[in-house]
């Protein structure tokens, strides 16, 4: 397939790493990125060892591509659908699959694709360790799905795809579901491990960060049930569980995020889930505190460091 991939952080990379080997991928960056990409060569490392020679391009609507997967941050996904979207109007004839963080983008992107997009989520821990170089530091779950039914064929070139790329694509016939089931595990291990520093196992072995994690997605198995998904908690806590324990040395992104004084998903994550609950008389408030501790976090960069503490201080 000819791929394009929008969105250059861990998992955009390492997808393109992936994907590469088999594929025509393209990676869609800013144009001021053109001249110092060209002919690019994207390696993963770790415990998956690829590289795969990529091209680079502007996005546009006009691009020769089979499918185009977003795997840009949540806050970004609106400017990234209009780059691809049509001149003059809003629409996108470019099939799109999302991996994306968050509840937040498939109302963007149906807006935008109408009936023609897949949904997707990854759980395999990626870290960035240079502007082309990703570090696959635990295997994990990769899921697809066609939220709209209509798009049968386009799904079964990607379960292809990702398939001939060593990949182990599931196919979910409720692939909203999917993504509730991943924002709530992340609604936990991303917030804590980015307000500690500590790497996605912590959450396992300091048994009082492993309590309030398990009440996190307890929160917001409790929010998704008022939105009509039959989830269950312990099940939920299980998954937080699996995916902590196999990306234990992984930096999550929100932590990465943080580390280079970016803006965090934590609102598209743990913002939405409140802001959710809200909408049908449910109080989240672990979501709303671990929402005020992350942006405060991230505000600090904005400061100076403290001087020295001196007698008197
Ligand atoms: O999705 C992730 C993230 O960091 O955003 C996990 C699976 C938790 C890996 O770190």
């Amino acid at each position: 397939m000819r791929i394009g991939i929008l969105g250059a952080g861990s998992t955009g990379l390492g997808l393109a790493a992936l994907l590469g080997d088999v594929n025509e991928v393209t990676l869609l960056v800013k144009p001021h990125q053109v001249p110092q990409l060209v002919a690019s060569t994207v390696v993963l490392s770790g415990v998956r060892n690829r590289s795969a020679a990529v091209r680079v391009a502007v996005p546009s609507s006009g691009l020769d591509l089979d499918l185009v997967i977003l795997a840009v941050k949540a806050y970004d996904t609106v400017s990234a659908l209009r780059a691809l979207s049509e001149p003059g109007n809003d629409h996108i004839s470019l099939p799109v699959l999302s991996f994306q963080n968050g509840l937040r983008h498939p109302r963007d992107i149906q807006f935008h694709c109408g009936e023609r997009f897949l949904l997707g989520t990854i759980s395999h821990g990626m870290r960035r360790t240079g502007p082309l170089e990703v570090e696959h530091t635990g295997e994990g779950d990769l899921v697809v799905g066609d939220p709209t039914g209509r798009n049968a064929g386009l799904l079964r070139q990607v379960v292809d795809a990702l398939t001939e790329a060593g990949l182990v694509p599931q196919v979910s016939t409720d692939i909203l579901g999917a993504l509730w089931r991943k924002a709530i595990v992340n609604s936990a291990i991303n917030p804590l491990t980015a307000i500690t520093g500590l790497p996605n196992g912590a959450i396992l072995e300091v048994p009082r960060l492993r309590t309030l994690a398990h009440a996190v997605v307890s929160e917001g198995v409790e929010v998704a049930v008022a939105n009509g998904q039959s989830l269950e908690a312990d099940q939920l806590v299980a998954d937080l569980e699996q995916v902590a324990s196999a990306t234990a040395s992984n930096t999550s992104s929100m932590l990465q995020d943080i580390q280079r004084g970016r803006p965090t998903e934590v609102g598209a994550i743990n913002g939405e889930l409140a802001e959710r609950g809200r909408q049908r008389g449910v109080a989240a408030p672990l979501n709303d505190a671990l929402v005020a501790l992350v942006e405060s976090i991230s505000l600090t960069t904005r400061y100076d460091a403290p001087g020295p503490v001196t007698e008197g201080d």
